[in-house]
């Protein structure tokens, strides 16, 4: 059996899947904000951090590891027969460590928890994580010193990523950046204290820093030197997801019951694993993964980057040396639910059958629902903008269909660079669950909607499936049992075409406010 695990903004997740079998042999989450309160993060994050600063307490996500393999156990599940464990974290996220971590992590005591023991070796009380807008200065000043970053790293500078998050934490606090000796992604330190090891960073969640190399797979000494001075000296190196780490910590071994066999494999990026668990890895399929971010992702054979510089190339966890393409919408699940509390909304508000209140397309009214900063077009935004007319008297039905119309033409127009003409679109994430999203993705894309049959997690099974390919399963096998896609969600409704025209006139909203 292969353990995958899914450390999100909001929760963290994992599906144990036995290939012989075919079969998902268990799977849970814990949400962050309901089950660990004390950490006054009710959406996984910090809230109302100064200047678009966007923070989250790694103990916390230690916390909820142990909570989450704890009630694996007590439902039962034999953690003794997992082979081998992978992962994947919330992109771009960052760990700041001293040179006590290396002893720490190695000699985790099970009679204590990990965040007591590990807590002590941060460096930074709060790691910085995708959804943070406050690095602008960072960016230009990177920007300035390379200025091919773009085709260098896949990524134009970029306010969330990690290089120039790091360069902050110099600037700011050159003190404790001189006290940090590693600089863990929320994926290697996973993998890490799995481990009992530092972990390398794999090139899925590396690409997501603007510091490596893409060509090459390594650290780049210009963006490095851009950056923060002894930058290479923290950083761990980069490998393929998937590489074997070490045996599991013996702390999992004491504690939880895995066996001393079983296999620490190195993580990977949520969006890579999402595109693993989707089937997707080896083809250029279209994924749209509605999550606290929206994410579209496809394989991509040969890197090619967005010339406006929104979307980004990562590597790709299975085919070892070729890529992915990938596009981060901030106000995703977050702006569905902001409408659905300001107007005291219900899911089923948002089903297809409450939009059939309203018409494709909405009569012409169109809204950017941007109420957090945007990063795909990059807005600093904090309300919603329309084309001309007053979206607070329109009627609840009308602002439904808005918002989704408009967050969806938002993935159509910025996705064009990529040129993919897919036959359909797979969909994953909770909210692609809801009939009305599958249903409007569909319309505006004008092909059919598709999800996994399997009610896990894509980016869990994802995970899974790396650690198994690491011990010799066939990738095309294991999709096959794992991936498997249902009949159409939704196919376009009539007058579908329409939104061929709303999307110039979208372009004309979003050029207004860019
Ligand atoms: C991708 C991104 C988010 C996070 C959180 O670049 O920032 O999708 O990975 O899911």
């Amino acid at each position: 059996m292969f353990l995958g695990l899914d450390a999100s903004t909001q929760s963290i997740s994992a599906a144990i899947i036995d290939p012989d079998t075919s079969t998902v042999i268990a799977s849970d989450s814990v949400n962050f904000g309901a089950e660990l309160p004390q950490y006054n993060a009710p959406s996984g994050f910090i809230p109302d951090g100064p200047d678009g600063e966007v923070h989250t307490d790694p103990s916390m996500w230690m916390d909820a590891l142990e909570i989450l393999l704890h009630r694996l156990k007590s439902k039962g599940v034999d953690l003794s027969k997992i082979t081998a464990i992978s992962g994947a974290g919330q992109q771009h996220a960052s760990v700041y460590l001293s040179e006590k971590f290396h002893s720490a992590v190695a000699n985790l005591s099970a009679d204590k928890s990990l965040s007591e023991q590990l807590v002590p070796t941060l460096t930074r009380a709060t790691s910085p994580i995708w959804m943070d807008s406050s690095t602008e200065a960072e960016c230009a000043e990177v920007t300035a010193s390379v200025p091919d970053t773009l085709s260098i790293s896949g990524s134009v500078a970029t306010m969330r990523f990690t290089g120039p998050q790091i360069r902050k934490f110099f600037k700011n606090s050159p003190d404790d950046y001189k006290q940090t000796t590693v600089i863990h992604l929320n994926s290697s330190f996973f993998s890490s204290i799995l481990a009992g090891k530092s972990s390398s960073i794999d090139t899925g969640d590396g690409a997501g820093m603007n510091l490596m190399d893409l060509a090459s797979s390594t650290w780049h000494k210009d963006l490095l030197d851009a950056t923060a001075p002894d930058l290479e000296s923290k950083l761990p190196p980069i490998e393929q997801a998937g590489t074997f780490v070490s045996n599991i910590s013996s702390y999992f071994v004491e504690k939880y019951g895995f066996s001393s066999d079983c296999k620490a494999h190195s993580w990977t990026g949520d969006n890579p694993a999402s595109l693993v668990g989707m089937g997707a890895a080896a083809s250029g399929k279209m994924i749209i993964s509605l999550g606290t971010s929206d994410t579209l992702f496809s394989a991509m054979p040969e890197p090619k980057t967005d010339p406006n510089g929104y979307g980004h190339v990562f590597g790709n966890p299975i085919e070892g040396g070729s890529y992915m393409s990938l596009l981060c919408f901030s106000n995703g699940s977050l702006a569905r639910e902001r409408l659905k509390k300001d107007c005291n909304l219900q899911w089923s508000d948002f089903e297809a059958e409450a939009l059939e209140q309203t018409p494709l397309g909405n009569d012409g009214k169109l809204v950017a629902p941007f109420y957090t900063p945007e990063t795909t077009p990059k807005v600093d935004s904090h309300n919603i903008h329309t084309n001309d007319w007053d979206f607070d008297s329109a009627s609840n039905n009308t602002k439904v269909r808005a918002l989704l119309e408009g967050q969806f033409l938002n993935v159509r127009l910025n996705s064009q660079w990529m040129g993919l003409t897919p036959d359909n679109v797979l969909l994953t994430g909770g909210a692609s669950k809801n009939s009305g999203i599958a249903q409007t993705i569909s319309n505006v894309f004008n092909v059919p909607t598709k999800r996994l049959t399997s009610d896990a997690s894509s980016v869990s099974i994802g995970s899974a499936i790396v650690a198994a390919v690491a011990n010799g399963h066939s990738y095309k096998d294991l999709a096959e049992k794992f991936c498997t896609t249902s009949a159409e969600t939704a196919s376009p409704q009539q007058g579908a075409e329409i939104y061929d025209t709303r999307l110039s006139e979208y372009e004309t909203l979003i050029k207004s406010i860019v």
